[in-house]
């Protein structure tokens, strides 16, 4: 049974338990209303809970209907019938409360969180709005400027947050559903408060109208935060008929749009991405203490993606001052957050606490799994391998974070590579969700499946990828900037290469990036490989001859562009430099329109993202798609290249 309902006292307890998340399947929205009806029709009963069995409260609408004829009753007519309520209707909330689940709850007279709750309305990251009135009864509960905040950003907040917000009445911090009965009882002595009756407190018209522009403007060409962000706004100025009348046709209107498809094929991409056809049925290996060799730029964001996530961290580094300067790089991370209002000193304090900081490798004894984030050279790592080896467990798992070395190279000074995998973070680790999880040549199945369930546990997303030159990601980047320097010696400029990407949804450009990055980083790359270059193959110099006048990018003042004061600018020199390599290779420069500077980017991607297929490199179309969102980022509402080409 979907929904069923007993009593405490004269309590209706309604009970939704519809695995895993308890999403509103036609079969929940169908038990609900009959629930509803019964307990109002029962005059025993003096107050209603709703309450789910699981994990958590009802995280959303039924993902899986979208695309499906919609089959009443509808959840935006449900919620209207628990606000109408006749006896005062409490929610009470563990797990995630998101999207349609929230506004369920919303829409009862009284919410009560346990204090691990999280709530939310995600719609926007699937390219829809709420669609069950939320636009229009959250901002009745928290106010008009946090409400759009919220919709727009589709972000979740704390349970703590939410009751300073108004957004619930109370906490439980022991057992929720006895704290439920409890201020049921007391809801039960007053009138509902129904929250669609509920004024809109006071805000201001101005400074709201500057918020929606400025979200408008960030989407960067979605659609949803900024139709989301206006539909909260409606409630300041219309009646809430009205209001939720525009409401639901926006929402309907948006649920089948390009950008929702494509944003649904994120979604289900992201949970396909864990599953590996031969993993089914393995157990991870345990996972709690972990070791981190290197407190450098890399080093520090894992150890704080590891502290944030609640493992035990042992950081060692080559000696005292190395780890000094290593805990300070850590404790200025903390700062910031603390700065930001992301986190309190409490948390920070307590995050800190976990991670031990060393300069002798014998402190990694007891780890489950050490990482190393040294030097990217296979010397460095061989070394620090091979005397790990004789440190750690024998069950300890060895990770290596290696952009571009082979990680079976690495491996091969490991008695047992069986436990050596590759867990390849994208800077700055403690923010990237992306980790490429590296399948290594004779990887256990329980060491990869631990790769997995390790990211999974940072709130990371972990794409599995097989031993190649740059793995997945850097491989397509690779090729997407080659195609880039091969317009760029055609006739294009790299700051009319850079708009067209930006214009595409792309935050950043590929050669505002390489500013920023460092060009020398990839030129001693380049300068190492020069040897083994096939002379064949198209070669575009434009980049060494930046390097060899010492434009390095933002840290030399210069690199494709000129920077004055961290302000970027077209550099004349440049484009003469460009025009001069145009030249040797007696090449006549053309013009090239955004459209087609895009096509041939998109195309290359696809092309290379079937290569890394068809090599095993990527198990499917889809995880090439998450790559590229959550690492190089590509705008998620078009899909990705695979997703619009129709391979996955
Ligand atoms: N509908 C159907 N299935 C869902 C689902 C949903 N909303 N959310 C998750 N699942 C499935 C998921 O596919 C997976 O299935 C399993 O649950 C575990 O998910 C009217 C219209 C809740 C935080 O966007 O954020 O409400 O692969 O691996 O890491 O305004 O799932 O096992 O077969 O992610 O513990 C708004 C989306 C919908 C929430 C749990 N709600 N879900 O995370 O598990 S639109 C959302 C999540 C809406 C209303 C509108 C997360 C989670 P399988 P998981 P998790």
């Amino acid at each position: 049974m979907s929904v069923s309902w007993n009593r405490q006292d004269n309590i209706a307890l309604i009970w939704i338990d519809n695995p895993p998340v308890n999403a509103t399947s036609h079969a929940v929205r169908e038990g609900l209303v009959t629930a509803l009806a019964q307990a109002n029709a029962d005059a025993a009963i003096e107050a209603i809970i709703i309450a789910c069995k699981g994990k958590t409260f009802v995280a959303g609408a039924d993902v899986k209907e979208f695309g499906k004829p919609p089959r009443p009753p509808f959840l935006n007519d449900l919620v209207q019938l628990i606000e109408d309520s006749a006896k005062p209707l409490v929610a009470a909330i563990h797990g995630t409360a998101l999207g349609g689940g929230l506004e369920i709850a919303l829409a009862a007279h009284g919410r009560i969180a346990s204090l691990d709750a999280q709530l939310g309305l995600p719609e926007v990251k699937l390219g829809i709005i709420p669609g069950a009135g939320g636009t229009q009864r959250l901002p009745r509960l928290i106010g008009m400027s946090e409400a759009i905040d919220m919709v727009a950003s589709g972000k979740r907040i704390s349970a703590q947050k939410a009751l300073d917000l108004g957004l619930v009445d109370r906490i439980s911090e022991n057992d929720l559903i006895t704290d439920a009965l409890t201020f049921a009882k007391v809801l039960a002595q007053t009138e509902p408060r129904r929250t669609g009756h509920v004024p809109v407190r006071d805000f201001d018209k101005a400074a709201v109208e500057a918020q929606i522009v400025a979200i408008e403007r960030k989407a960067r060409g979605q659609i949803s935060p900024g139709e989301a962000a206006r539909a909260v706004y409606n409630a300041g100025n219309l009646p809430i008929v009205e209001g939720l009348k525009f409401e639901r046709e926006k929402f309907l209107e948006l649920v089948s749009s390009e950008q929702a498809l494509a944003l649904r094929h994120v979604f289900a991409a992201e949970r396909l991405a864990a599953k590996l056809p031969d993993l089914d049925g393995v157990t991870p290996r345990h996972v709690q203490n972990v070791g981190i060799a290197g407190a450098g730029l890399m080093g520090a964001g894992i150890a704080v993606a590891f502290a944030d996530a609640g493992y035990a961290i042992v950081i060692v580094e080559r000696d005292k001052q190395s780890m000094d300067l290593g805990a300070k790089r850590i404790e200025a991370i903390y700062d910031r957050l603390v700065k930001s209002g992301r986190i309190n000193e409490a948390a920070k304090e307590e995050r800190l606490s976990r991670i031990g900081f060393h300069f002798d490798r014998s402190a990694f004894a007891q780890c489950d799994l050490v990482l190393e984030a040294v030097f990217d050279d296979l010397d460095v790592k061989q070394e620090l391998f091979a005397s790990l080896s004789s440190i750690v467990r024998p069950d300890t798992i060895l990770a290596t974070n290696t952009s571009y070395l082979n990680p079976d190279s690495i491996a091969s000074v490991i008695p047992d590579p069986g436990r050596f995998i590759g867990l390849h973070f994208f800077s700055p680790a403690n923010i990237m969700r992306l980790v490429e999880v590296v399948r290594t040549k004779n990887i256990a199945p329980d060491v990869l499946a631990a790769g997995l369930a390790v990211t999974k546990r940072l709130g990371k997303l972990g794409i599995v990828s097989g031993v190649c030159e740059g793995f997945i990601g850097n491989r397509l980047f690779t090729a997407y900037r080659q195609q880039c320097d091969f317009m760029l010696e055609d006739g294009a400029l790299p700051h009319e290469i850079d708009a067209a990407v930006e214009a595409y949804g792309f935050p950043m450009g590929p050669y505002a990036v390489t500013d920023l990055a460092g060009l020398d980083i990839s030129w001693a790359r380049r300068k190492r490989d020069a040897g083994k270059r096939d002379p064949a193959l198209r070669y575009v110099a434009i980049a060494d001859r930046l390097c060899e006048a010492g434009r390095f990018g933002q840290k030399t003042g210069k690199g494709y562009y000129a920077y004055d004061g961290g302000k970027r600018s077209i550099d004349p020199a440049v484009t003469t430099l460009i025009e001069a390599v145009s030249q040797e290779k007696n090449i006549a420069r053309r013009s090239f329109e955004q459209g087609e500077i895009m096509a041939k980017i998109i195309d290359t991607l696809v092309a290379e993202g079937d290569r890394i297929i068809a090599e095993g490199i990527a198990l499917r179309a889809s995880d090439i798609d998450l790559v590229l969102i959550n690492g190089y980022g590509y705008p998620a509402w078009r899909g990705g290249p695979m997703f619009q080409s129709g391979r996955s």
